[in-house]
């Protein structure tokens, strides 16, 4: 075989699942989101070990310049009547963005700039989300699957969760069925 012939890493695009690849992965559980949802002794209730979500990232190089691949799956269900989510953060190089690939679920992306002006968008298969700089993001799953979605971000930004210890602008909850969009304010 020709040498200069690489086999790359394969994704299932149904799945997010990585293949044939050294993916590194990272869960996290109820335990590791003490304030993060509006109802935090619903938060206590659950479970400490039930996996919220769970990232699996390529290992890939950290030079500057490049770029960080990774798979986020968001479980279903709710805390209280809020839906499971991301801990969400701004890039810690706050100028540096970044793209999500919706791949499977349904869900929605808050997107929240520096003014704590915030928006969502709907996140499905398919879906493409340009992040830019300076603006915060978090994934929420609405429906009853798994949301998985795809990520590619510079090796450099880092994350910065602190700024956003007294969350975002708005929430997602299930009210009589429905989603809905409360302000925070
Ligand atoms: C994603 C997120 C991933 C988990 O890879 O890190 O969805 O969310 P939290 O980091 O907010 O817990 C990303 O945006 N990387 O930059
Ligand atoms: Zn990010």
């Amino acid at each position: 075989m020709n040498p200069l012939l690489i086999k790359p890493p394969v994704m299932d695009w149904l799945t997010g699942a990585f293949a044939h690849t050294s993916a590194l992965k990272k869960s996290t559980t109820a335990a590791d989101l003490a304030n993060v949802f509006s109802d935090e002794h619903a938060r206590q209730r659950l479970d400490p070990n039930l996996i919220i979500y769970s990232v699996e990232m390529l290992d890939s190089s950290r030079d500057d310049g490049a770029l960080f691949t990774g798979v986020t799956h968001l479980n279903p269900g709710k805390v209280g009547d809020e839906f499971f989510m991301t801990r969400g953060h701004y890039h810690a190089r706050r100028e540096q963005g970044e793209v999500y690939f919706g791949l499977r679920g349904s869900g929605l992306l808050l997107l929240q700039d520096e003014d704590g002006n915030a928006r969502l968008e709907t996140v499905m298969p398919g879906s493409i989300h340009i992040i830019s700089g300076y603006t915060a993001h978090r994934l929420i799953n609405t429906g009853n699957d798994i949301l998985s979605a795809l990520a590619v971000w510079p090796a450099v930004a880092g994350h910065n969760y602190a700024a956003l210890q007294h969350g975002f602008a708005l929430s997602v909850k299930e009210r009589d069925r429905q989603v809905q969009v409360v302000s925070n304010d």
